[in-house]
């Protein structure tokens, strides 16, 4: 299997710059005519080379005369001696029924559509499949009336018509040139909301929302959505949709989150439908930003496109910093970003310290699939976030102007947005361009000393990027730290030569010292507020210091932030055997914090939800699985207690009322729910639990009694799982939160139960949804079961890989994901994993993706 590098990249030797293209669908023999026209880029005479997989080649075509010049491989067609610009056809058939990886065009619940990106066009048809290959397409699609009445294509519909043996055809025209990664097409019988929008410059944009026959109900919140969505870019950078027409398709059937196609998105259903009773309020928050992000595509990704895969954070990491300003926008900025760094430290993470550490902008690929990362995606949008720290809104404003001016119809790098952010400002990012060079996580480790006498204080941050898999070599790095000084009154401090401007220090060499003069008693350094870059922090302050920084930090998420570190070492202190560390002042303080944010329910609901075992793992090393998780369930079982009296007034003076989704009432379930989750832990919890199940109007309040439900009695807890079935059983999208819940639970007979679940009618291998929602969450989040200490658990996901990669190797990809990073544990449960992953890696056939991921963990 090759390794593509993107020090490798060779502009085209061809270009095509139309498409047209005639698809007559057919479940298990669609036959696809393309005519393509084709330049030669250059002086050279090489021959022009077309990518193309899994595809029955009828003929080919040069200017109009049949051709046999040809040869062809299983991923190529080599044609010699071409003109250097001519016509080609190329007729080619295809078996959607039996494409069960759900790349390039695949049939499934008798719904046609496809996924190209990132090089699933090539199983469509023969052409350069990359993204430096822009051409403008007119897409004709024949289907049977009754069965497909509907018929997309990108673009605008310019003719429609009947033909033989009820069928008929509609053709679409998409005037944007564009890569073929963004082409789509989809056919099927579908109820559509409809809606119009009209731009700030006056154009009217016909709206169109596709999803299964009977859930039109569930539509309208994703319509409202994408108007928010149209509204915000104009607002917020002057940016207006380019067509007549936006279309959105929901799928049952989907490797991926949502697809941003030229002008007819694709969907995962989950990031469409919402409504109060099928739908928790994370649902809502989920479409709302998924659809937004999608739409900020049309921008950021196709107008302005990547010159290579190697370039993807290019698209990705700009656009998820844009739907994150968007959401913040939208709903709140602390909660949004509390979820944000939750992301990282619990995943982007662990990558950075698993054999998959790659740079925002991967120099190495085998399977471009697999690089649709956190890191690409989550870190990616962090360095976004940085350059717009630096530079400020404004400038940042003005920057991405000069990107659009520069770069709008082009496919380019990164290093030409970072030209265009540079060419606005006097700060020299040179050196601020090794984000995207450099993988892994900076560590940014405090020292302070107080001298009494001199009363003077110095604090020292160093930074260190520890080596990573694929870097061995590291150099400091230039990030933005918020940074604050406060005494345990709460007064703020100044450094002496005010390296520290407006709460920022530019941290660009591997120390620094600040200084303060004439202070009375010692500082708390509050560093990395706001998690200004993605990095760690090692700043070990006592217990009263932590809860000094929650009593008066200006920043609401300096606050979560120290509860957070206090809540780590107070579990550190329970798997040392110390739990008495934790003494009856800490938990005062903790008291305390419950009754003084009462009434915040924001900060309080954010503020106590205990770091998860994955966040835990990411400052630890060698983790000794059983002992960890132990401790943070002790801990967890100590807090409920020792907490109960205020937790339970909270819980009992919010009142979330009839439902309705807005940030008041969102906060207040979510503050309530956390609650309950603590209080499921004492006795008293058990009525609670199921007077709000039974009570619930909502998804979100009943999937918070079902998950502080686990923690109670076993037997309430299956009663309450069964009723959720009963009442959800046909309509999988909701039952996938069931299949989650089972998949997690702690029980001896994990395996056995999740083998039974398979068997479930509404299971199925096909459905990537499923899949993830079953063995993906017991892989994941399973802590006790994935990591049997007898190793039955990495057994038991390993298997399941080995059957799921025959058919779709991407979702098996992803789902190998924490076999992986055995890096991360003690030596005995390394040993375990490593066997798993050496039984896969001697599969014979096992896919690229998977081959990729296994053999660099085991390299
Ligand atoms: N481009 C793949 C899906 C997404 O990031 O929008
Ligand atoms: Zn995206």
């Amino acid at each position: 299997i090759k390794t593509k590098r993107r020090a490798d990249y060779m502009p085209p030797a061809f270009t095509i710059s139309d498409v047209k293209m005639d698809v007559v669908l057919h479940p298990t023999a669609a036959r696809i005519t393309s005519y393509l026209t084709v330049k030669r880029l250059g002086n050279h005479h090489e021959k022009l080379i077309l990518d193309g997989e899994k595809l029955v080649l009828n003929s080919v075509k040069i200017d109009g005369k049949i051709t046999q010049d040809y040869e062809q491989t299983d991923s190529s067609l080599s044609i010699p001696n071409v003109p250097n610009s001519f016509q080609l056809e190329v007729i080619t058939t295809i078996d959607p029924e039996n494409n069960k990886a759900l790349e390039g065009l695949y049939l499934s619940s008798g719904v046609y559509c496809t996924q190209c990106e990132a090089e699933g066009f090539r199983r469509i048809t023969y052409f350069l499949d990359r993204p430096d290959v822009l051409a403008t397409y007119e897409v004709t699609l024949h289907g049977n009336k009754n069965k497909y009445p509907t018929l997309l294509a990108n673009g605008n519909p310019i003719a429609r018509g009947e033909g033989d043996n009820g069928s008929h055809w509609v053709t679409w025209q998409d005037p944007h040139p564009k890569p073929c990664y963004l082409f789509a097409m989809v056919a099927g019988d579908f109820d559509v909301l409809t809606d119009e929008y009209t731009t700030t410059s006056g154009r009217k944009v016909a709206l169109e929302l596709y999803v299964d026959k009977g859930k039109k109900a569930r539509g309208p919140f994703a319509l409202e959505s994408l108007k928010r969505a149209m509204k915000w870019d104009e607002d917020t950078y002057g940016l207006e949709y380019d067509l007549d027409i936006y279309m959105i398709v929901a799928v049952d059937f989907f490797n991926m989150g949502a697809m941003e196609n030229k002008g007819l998105n694709i969907f995962n259903s989950k990031f469409v439908l919402a409504d109060q009773n099928s739908a928790t309020d994370e649902d809502f928050f989920n479409v709302e930003s998924v659809i937004a992000h999608e739409y900020f595509h049309n921008w950021t990704g196709n107008r302005v496109t990547c010159r290579d895969w190697f370039q993807l954070s290019l698209k990705e990491g700009l656009t998820v910093f844009r739907d994150q300003q968007f959401s913040a926008d939208m709903t709140s900025p602390l909660s949004n970003r509390i979820k944000h760094v939750r992301v990282m430290r619990e995943h982007q993470f662990a990558e950075d310290a698993s054999a998959m550490s790659h740079p925002i902008r991967p120099d190495e690929v085998m399977e471009m699939n697999n690089f649709y990362t956190v890191t690409v995606y989550d870190k990616g949008a962090e360095v976004i976030r940085m350059l717009h720290t630096l530079l400020g809104k404004k400038k940042f404003r003005k920057g991405m102007d000069e990107y659009f001016r520069r770069h709008d119809g082009q496919a380019v790098t990164c290093d030409d947005f970072v030209a265009a952010m540079q060419s606005v400002t006097e700060l020299d990012l040179s050196h601020f361009a090794l984000w995207y060079s450099q993988s892994g996580t900076p560590l940014i480790t405090v020292s302070h000393q107080y001298d009494e006498t001199a009363k003077r204080m110095s604090v020292t941050l160093s930074q260190h990027t520890p080596k990573t898999a694929d870097q061995s070599v590291k150099r400091p790095l230039f990030m933005p730290v918020a940074f604050d000084c406060i005494d345990s009154k709460g007064n703020h401090y100044q450094d002496d030569e005010q390296r520290v401007k407006n709460n920022m220090l530019l941290l660009n060499e591997p120390s620094v010292t600040l200084q303060f003069s004439d202070v009375t008693s010692a500082l708390i350094p509050v560093v990395l507020g706001n998690f200004s870059a993605p990095a760690k922090v090692k700043n070990p302050l006592p217990s009263e210091d932590l809860l000094a920084i929650f009593r008066f930090a200006r920043d609401a998420f300096n606050r979560w932030d120290a509860l957070q570190q206090l809540y780590d070492w107070c579990i550190e202190q329970y798997a040392l055997g110390k739990p008495e560390a934790v003494t009856a002042s800490i938990w005062d303080g903790l008291k305390e914090v419950v009754e003084r944010e009462a009434q915040n329910h924001e900060l309080l609901g954010e503020c106590l939800v205990i770091p998860s075992f994955e966040t835990l793992c990411q400052s630890r090393s060698l983790v000794d699985v059983e002992q960890l998780r132990q401790a943070r369930r002790a801990f967890c079982q100590d807090f409920a207690q020792e907490l109960a009296t205020p937790l339970l007034t909270v819980y009992k003076n919010i009142h979330t009322g009839d439902y309705e989704y807005t940030l008041e009432a969102v906060n207040a379930r979510r503050c309530r729910n956390v609650v309950l989750n603590h209080l499921a832990r004492l006795p008293q919890g058990q009525e609670l639990v199921c007077k709000q199940f039974n009570s619930s109007d909502n998804m979100t309040d009943t999937m918070g009694a079902l998950k502080a439900a686990q923690h109670g009695d076993k037997e309430q807890f299956e009663k309450l799982l069964a009723s959720f079935e009963q009442q959800w059983r046909e309509e999988p999208l909701v039952l996938d939160k069931w299949f989650a819940l089972h998949a997690t639970q702690e029980r001896d007979d994990i395996l056995s139960h999740i083998t039974l679940l398979r068997e479930h009618p509404q299971f199925s291998i096909g459905n990537p949804n499923r899949v993830r929602a079953l063995i993906g969450s017991f892989a994941f989040y399973n802590t006790a079961g994935f990591h049997a200490i007898d190793g039955s658990g990495y057994k038991f996901v390993t298997d399941y890989l080995l059957m799921l990669d025959k058919t779709n190797p991407q979702v098996a990809a992803r789902i190998v994901t924490p076999l992986t990073q055995w890096q991360n544990y003690a030596p005995v449960y390394q040993e375990k994993m490593k066997v798993q992953l050496g039984r896969l890696l001697n599969e014979k056939g096992l896919s690229r993706d998977l081959f990729e991921k296994v053999s660099k963990s085991l390299a």
